[in-house]
C-alpha cells in the first residue's frame, strides 16, 4: 500500500501492483465525489479507472460524440498534461479506453438520461442522445479528484475516477437560467463564460433578456437605430453596448455545443423606452422619448393602434427568429402598467400570430395569460400564482421562477452590497429549500416544465458581479431541476462545499 503525496490523497489509497509501466490498482469511493446534481442511482464498484497517457477516448462514428471526445480530451490534457487519442470508432478491446456511446433507442428515454460505468478497465458514457452523454460528461468530470495525485513509484501523476455504475436522468425537461443583458451590458466573452459554467450543472436554457426600457442589445439590421441609439447607453450612464446579429450567433453556437438553447426575449408592449427612443414613429405621439438610465420599471409602452408597431414587431422578430435555434421566443409582458388592460391584450393577440408565422412558439412571464393561451406556449411564473395557476388552466406549459426563491439578483443577506431587495433576501437555504411542483395548484403539477434562475442586472456591471449573485444559489436552482425536490439540508451542504473547491480553480467570483 502506497499513500499519495498530497494532502487530500489521505482518502486515497492505492497499492503499487508490480513496475512502473503498469497502472497502480486505486480504490477510490464513489460516494465520496462532490455530485450536484446528485445522480438518480449511484453504486460503487471495487476498482477504479486509472487513466494515464495511454488512454484512448472511443466515440463511435457520430461527428457530434466525437465534438465531445475533443471536449474530454482537452480537459484531461489542461488538467494533468496528457494528450489522449481521440478515435471516432468503436472497439471490441475495453483495455485502457474511455468510451462514448449513443446507442440506438432503447429503455433510456429521456433525452438527457445517460449511464456510467467505470471499472478497473475502461468507463462507459452511454446515451440515446449526444445531449445526454454531454451531461454523462459533466458527472464523469465531478467523478475525477480535483487533482492527479502524484503517486510514489508511479511514474507520471495519477488521475483515476472511482469504480462505479451510474444512471441518472432529471427530472424537469428545462433548467434554466435568464441573464439581463439590458439593464447593463455583457459581453459575448462575459456570456460565453456564463455558459461554461451553467453546462457544469447541467443547465440546458439560458434565456437573454435583450432589450429594455435602459437598452436594446441586439442588432435588428431593418431598424438599425435600436442599436445605435437604444444601445448606447445603460442603468447609471454608461456606454452600453449591443450583440451584432455575428455575435448573437457565435453565443448561440457556443451554448449549442453545450446542448443549451439560447431563448432571446424582446420584452414588449412595456420595456420598450429604448425603442421609443430610437425611432419617434413607435410613439403615440410620433415623438421619440429621451432615453433612460435610471431602475424605474412600468413606464413605457408600445403604441398599439398603430399599423407601424406591427411592421416593427414583424421586422424584428423576423430576423431574430432566423438567428434562433430553438423553439420558442419570449416576448415578455411583464410590468406593462403604461398599457391599459384591453390595449394590452389586443397588442398580444395581434403579435401571437406573427412569431407563429416565423414558425416560433411564444413563451412570456406568467403576465401574458390575460391574452388567451394554449398549450404551445410557455408561461414564466414570477410573482403571481393566481396568473400562472390561470395559465396553466389554459393548458400553457410553465416554467416556475417564484421570485422569492430563484431571483438571483436579490441580496443574500442584508450585508450584500449588489442586488435588490423587492423580493426579500435570498440565502442558499431560500433558494434551494422549497419543492417546485407545491408552487401552482397541485392539479396543474404535470404541466410544470421546469424551474429558471432570472439574474436582472440593475446593480451588477461585472462578471464578477454575475458569478458573486448566482453561485452557489444557481448551483442549487440546478440541483432542484434535476431532481425535482432539495436533497436533505446536510447532505447538501456538505456537497456543495466540497464542489465550490472546483470552481476556486476556474476562478469564480462566488458568494463564500
Ligand atoms: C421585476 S421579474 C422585473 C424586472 C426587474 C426585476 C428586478 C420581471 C418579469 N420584471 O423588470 O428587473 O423585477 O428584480
Amino acid at each position: 500500500m502506497k499513500l499519495y503525496k498530497t494532502a487530500i490523497g489521505v482518502l486515497l489509497m492505492a497499492t503499487v501492483v508490480s513496475s512502473c509501466h503498469t497502472k497502480p490498482s486505486v480504490s477510490l469511493d464513489a460516494t465520496q465525489s462532490a455530485l450536484i446534481p446528485r445522480p438518480k442511482v449511484i453504486k460503487p464498484v471495487p476498482n477504479s479507472f486509472v487513466i494515464d497517457h495511454k488512454t484512448t477516448i472511443y466515440t463511435g462514428i457520430s461527428d457530434e460524440v466525437y465534438a465531445i471526445g475533443m471536449e474530454l480530451q482537452a480537459y484531461i490534457k489542461k488538467e494533468i498534461g496528457y494528450e489522449l487519442t481521440v478515435s471516432q470508432t468503436t472497439t471490441l478491446d475495453k483495455e485502457n479506453s474511455i468510451h462514448l456511446i449513443l446507442l440506438k433507442g432503447s429503455s433510456i428515454d429521456k433525452p438527457e438520461s445517460y449511464t456510467i460505468d467505470s471499472n478497473e478497465q475502461a468507463v462507459f458514457i452511454q446515451a440515446v442522445t449526444p445531449e445526454g452523454i454531454y451531461r454523462g460528461f459533466q458527472t464523469f468530470k465531478q467523478l475525477l479528484p480535483l487533482e492527479a495525485e502524484e503517486l510514489l513509484e508511479w511514474d507520471g501523476k495519477v488521475w483515476a475516477i472511482p469504480g462505479v455504475q451510474i444512471q441518472d436522468e432529471p427530472y424537469y425537461e428545462y433548467r434554466g437560467a435568464m441573464l439581463d443583458v439590458a439593464r447593463h451590458f455583457f459581453t459575448v466573452k462575459d456570456v460565453k463564460r456564463y455558459i461554461d459554467l451553467l453546462a457544469l450543472y447541467k443547465i440546458n436554457t439560458l434565456h437573454l433578456h435583450l432589450t429594455d426600457d435602459q437598452g436594446w442589445r441586439i442588432e435588428i439590421k431593418s431598424w438599425p437605430k435600436l442599436t445605435e441609439i437604444g444601445g448606447s447607453t445603460a442603468v447609471g450612464g454608461g456606454k452600453g453596448g449591443f450583440y451584432s446579429q455575428e455575435e448573437y450567433a457565435e453565443i448561440i453556437a457556443y451554448a449549442a455545443q453545450k446542448y443549451i438553447t439560447i431563448i432571446p426575449e424582446i420584452d414588449m408592449p412595456g420595456h420598450t423606452n429604448a425603442a421609443l427612443a430610437s425611432y419617434p414613429e413607435l410613439n403615440c405621439d410620433g415623438k421619440a422619448t429621451d432615453l433612460y438610465t435610471g431602475m424605474r420599471v412600468g413606464f413605457s409602452s408600445l403604441c398599439v393602434d398603430k399599423e407601424v408597431t406591427y411592421v416593427f414587431i414583424d421586422d424584428v422578430i423576423r430576423e431574430l427568429s432566423a438567428l434562433t435555434l430553438g423553439d420558442y421566443i419570449h416576448l415578455g409582458g411583464d410590468e406593462s402598467h403604461a398599457t391599459s388592460k384591453k390595449d394590452y391584450n389586443t397588442f398580444l393577440q395581434n403579435v401571437f400570430p406573427i412569431v407563429k408565422k416565423y414558425e416560433k412558439k411564444v413563451m412570456g412571464w406568467e403576465d401574458i395569460e390575460s391574452a388567451k393561451v394554449d398549450s404551445s406556449f410557455i408561461l414564466q411564473h414570477w410573482t403571481s400564482k393566481e396568473k400562472a395557476d390561470n395559465a396553466a388552466s389554459q393548458k400553457a406549459r410553465i416554467v416556475l421562477s417564484p421570485a422569492p426563491h430563484t431571483y438571483l439578483d436579490m441580496k443574500y443577506n442584508d450585508s450584500t452590497k449588489l442586488g435588490l431587495t423587492w423580493a426579500g433576501a435570498i440565502d442558499i437555504n431560500k433558494g434551494y429549500n422549497w419543492i417546485p411542483s407545491n408552487i401552482l395548484d397541485v392539479k396543474y403539477k404535470n404541466q410544470i416544465i421546469g424551474i429558471e434562475s432570472p439574474l436582472w442586472s440593475e446593480t451588477l456591471t461585472t462578471i464578477q458581479d454575475i458569478e458573486y449573485m448566482a453561485f452557489p444559489r444557481i448551483i442549487g436552482h440546478a440541483a432542484l431541476g434535476w431532481n425535482g425536490k432539495p436533497a436533505d439540508r446536510d447532505n447538501y451542504y456538505y456537497t456543495l462545499t466540497k464542489n465550490l473547491k472546483r470552481l476556486d480553480k476556474k476562478g469564480v467570483n462566488y458568494k463564500r
